[in-house]
């Protein structure tokens, strides 16, 4: 058995070449938290899919079944299994088992629902490109979860309710993270919520707590892509540290608050290209524990 010393972590997300999303950032970051970070590629890409036309697209479910037998053989003991960017229904079911036999051995599972945004999307399409047959899926696997990363819009399309149209209240925020709860997380963090004109915030809920708190996030008006990957990234790295969902959701609050605060000193760089967190990165988790 290959026992973990510090936190291992297998990183379930795409390779996108260009454009921080995904492995690109939950691997310098796990890492600079002092996490093992282990990655399991769902696709290659040249870019990810928001405003880059022509990407390439290496689809790697294949290859992923056999990286997972692999792994199993060395048998690997991960103290968490973080997924993200998903490229097939089949690639859920294939984690699925992954997870469900982790989960016997005491790992923790932490699912972003990738699928869309509508703060990025234009108005008829909040789907990301590709995205839109993998809710039916999506919504199972979430079942799985010890804690869920949706933003708003996934939020949404999990609970197969409109997107508000209007601010959402703390109260109804709260409600409707109860409700995924009834999915099978008992955290849920829902973030890119206007809580009003001027306020961007992050809710959590600790079911085993009935606890919920709203955290602020600022407001810029402008998207920042990339944030959610970044997001459940630091929110992984927090927990596998012991830290609760609503302390591991407020350290990764801090950290996106401060990449889009450094991103901010470079009027230059589009919003495909991300946010720019590798200049705050060691000194922001230098004392982490
Ligand atoms: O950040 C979400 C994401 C992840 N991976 C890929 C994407 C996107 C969103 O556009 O295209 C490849």
């Amino acid at each position: 058995m290959i026992k973990s010393f510090i936190p291992r972590v297998a990183a379930v997300n795409d390779l996108s070449g260009f454009g921080r999303v995904s492995l690109t950032e939950a691997t310098p970051i796990l890492s600079a938290m002092g996490v093992e970070t282990c990655p399991l590629p769902t696709a290659v890409l040249s870019t990810h899919t928001y405003k880059f036309q022509d990407y390439t697209f290496c689809d790697l479910t294949d290859e992923m079944e056999k990286i997972l037998d692999h792994w199993k053989s060395l048998d690997i003991k991960f103290d968490a299994v973080c997924t993200g960017y998903m490229a097939s229904a089949r690639q859920i079911d294939i984690l699925s088992d992954f997870i469900q036999e982790k989960k016997l051995e005491g790992s923790l599972a932490v699912i972003d629902p990738v699928l869309g945004d509508n703060v990025l999307a234009d108005a008829e399409t909040v789907y990301y490109d590709r995205m839109n047959d993998l809710l039916l899926a999506m919504r199972r696997f979430v079942g799985l979860a010890d804690v869920i990363t949706p933003n708003l819009t996934e939020a949404c399309l999990l609970l197969d309710e409109k997107y508000p149209e209007d601010y959402i209240t703390e109260e109804e925020l709260k409600d409707m993270m109860v409700r995924l709860s009834r999915l099978g997380p008992k955290g849920v963090a829902v973030t890119s919520v206007m809580t009003d004109s001027s306020r961007m915030s992050v809710g959590v809920y600790d079911k085993n707590t009935g606890e919920a708190k709203l955290l602020d996030c600022g407001y810029i008006d402008r998207p920042f892509h990339g944030t959610g990957d970044i997001f459940a990234a630091v929110l992984t790295g927090a927990l596998v540290h012991g830290k609760t969902v609503i302390d591991a959701a407020q350290i990764a609050v801090d950290f996106v608050k401060a990449a889009i605060a450094e991103t901010m000193k470079y009027p230059d760089i589009k919003i495909e290209y991300g946010v720019v967190f590798e200049k705050i990165l060691s000194k922001f988790f230098s004392d982490f524990k």
